[in-house]
């Protein structure tokens, strides 16, 4: 089981935690960010399309998997170093249903605002759950991601609920509605291990690659102001947390 085109076989899995560290949260659109220069990842998706089971796979951390049932925090979009060379940004889930309406709206402004400003980002994984189809939410944020042209990776989630016929025909019907080649997409389950190496290649490729985003750094001429983000004190926080998860999630 394979098949993330072009990640070589021999990059090594970043992700296998030596340390994992909470940087804090950033609650606000333009609030509080760390101010870090270390590359950094982000995962996105609807709520219940099982990001804090894929987080939590993608690390292999028992403490990791303490699912927080703060009603706040997953609200929140929730910064770990990885090991102390990449950021993992953990982005609120949207769309969730027994949320009202005008709550709802609430995660385009944090979530846009920290596309837009994070100087440092490298990608976005962006889960999308197999047996269903894409929502306008997913796409608003897909549309978000092709505008600023931040690099993004389609993982397909809970793999494992569905025939393996049928993940082949879902892939292609998700793949079609985003506008992806479905090769692309990479299939995922937390419950039997499938598609989490390829991920972490995936990843692990995002952060080493050279960054599209910065300022240019050796060739041009700095121009001021520009390369200058290294200034405020360490956002350390409570280093208790762990990622969310609505534990008592429907569907
Ligand atoms: N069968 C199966 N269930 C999953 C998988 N990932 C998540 N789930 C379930 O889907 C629900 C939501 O998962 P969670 O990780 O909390 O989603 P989040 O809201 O996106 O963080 C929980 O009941 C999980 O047990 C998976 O790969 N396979
Ligand atoms: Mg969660």
């Amino acid at each position: 089981m394979s098949g993330v085109p072009g990640a070589p076989t021999g990059t090594p899995d970043p992700l296998v935690i030596r340390s994992l560290e909470f940087l804090g949260p950033q609650a606000t659109a333009g609030g509080w960010r760390p101010d870090s220069t270390l590359p950094e990842v982000a995962f996105a998706g609807r709520s219940n399309v099982g990001k804090s089971s894929l987080l939590n796979a993608l690390v292999r951390r028992k403490a990791f998997a303490r699912v927080s049932r703060t009603p706040g925090r997953t609200r929140e979009i929730n910064f770990f170093a990885v090991n102390g060379t990449f950021v993992l940004a953990d982005l609120p889930g949207y769309g969730y249903a027994r949320i009202a309406k005008s709550r709802q709206a609430e995660w385009r402004p944090l979530i846009e605002g920290y596309l837009r400003h994070a100087p440092t980002l490298r990608g976005v994984v962006l889960l999308l759950d197999v047996r269903r189809d894409p929502t306008d939410e997913d796409q608003v944020m897909l549309e978000l991601l092709t505008e600023t042209g931040i690099p993004t990776l389609i993982c397909v989630t809970k793999v494992d609920k569905v025939g393996r016929d049928v993940v082949a025909a879902r892939m292609k019907a998700i793949a079609e509605a985003i506008g992806f080649a479905p090769e692309d997409l990479i299939p995922f389950s937390a419950i039997d291990g499938r598609g989490r190496d390829d991920l972490a290649a995936a990843i692990g490729q995002l952060v080493a690659e050279a960054p599209v985003a910065e300022a240019p750094v050796a060739e041009a001429p700095v121009a001021e102001g520009s390369a200058d983000s290294a200034a405020a004190g360490e956002g350390q926080r409570d280093s208790g947390a762990s990622l969310d998860g609505e534990g008592a999630a429907a569907s």
